[in-house]
């Protein structure tokens, strides 16, 4: 598994006030950057007005993901799910979309995933099913809409599982900066997939949002699905 990969996160511009510019400030919250500004010497009198700032309920809200807002890729998909319909980001509006890319004879990524978007589902109570789960195959040669259908029913019977062709995989990875290859297996004929282990969020109004890696703890990915759905 490539639990490393990662898709440059170009386009989420942490906002830095001015003087700040320059400095390579970790995104975490506006109370930090402003006590970043102190550090550095800045006015007193900047610095409490950003300070006060943090306050404020205009303040960006940090994530525990990645924060990908704006990205200009993995903006949609348009593929067929295991009952045989076409599946867009606009089938979802009002929930919070999590896109995985997976395939089912995986080991260990890929069921640890799903195992855990259920307790993140079941975490988030009653706003369990505004959280919709889509796992997109990079094996559509073996997990079938029959094999498929299976195994999200393993995990859970409302995720989704989306099935595109060997064109449309190719097609789709590459809009989604999602790198997977055949691997030969042990014995003769039998095969393994290597690929990115990540999460995509989208928004309820189907933005894409957050870059949550392998191993992001359950808490604090329905702590970030929480916010969203809180944001509408
Ligand atoms: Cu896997």
């Amino acid at each position: 598994m490539n639990k490393t990969w990662l898709p440059r996160a170009g386009a989420a511009p942490a906002r830095r006030p001015e003087g700040a510019a320059l400095d390579p400030a970790p995104p975490s919250g506006p109370r930090r950057r402003a006590l970043h500004l102190l550090a550095r010497g800045a006015g007193a009198a900047g610095a409490l007005a950003l300070l006060g700032l943090a306050g404020c309920s205009e303040a960006k809200p940090s994530f525990n993901a990645i924060d990908l807002t704006g990205a200009d890729y993995a903006r949609d998909f348009r593929l067929t799910d295991m009952n045989g319909r076409e599946r867009t980001l606009a089938d979802f509006r009002g929930k919070v979309v999590a896109v995985f890319f997976g395939f089912a004879q995986c080991p260990d990524v890929c069921p640890t995933t799903m195992l855990e978007m259920k307790q993140i589902k079941d975490k988030l109570g009653a706003d369990g099913d505004k959280l919709q789960v889509i796992y997109i195959t990079v094996d559509p040669a073996r997990d079938t809409a029959e094999v498929m259908k299976a195994y999200m029913e393993a995990f859970d019977p409302g995720f989704l599982a989306l099935i595109p062709t060997a064109e449309q995989l190719a097609a789709t990875a590459k809009d989604f900066k999602v790198y997977y290859k055949k691997v030969d297996g042990k014995t003769p004929g039998s095969y393994t997939m290597d690929h990115s282990a990540a999460t995509y969020l989208y928004d309820p109004q189907g933005r894409l949002r957050l870059y949550a890696r392998y191993g992001t703890p359950v808490d604090a990915m329905a702590a970030d699905i929480q916010a969203l759905l809180k944001q509408g």
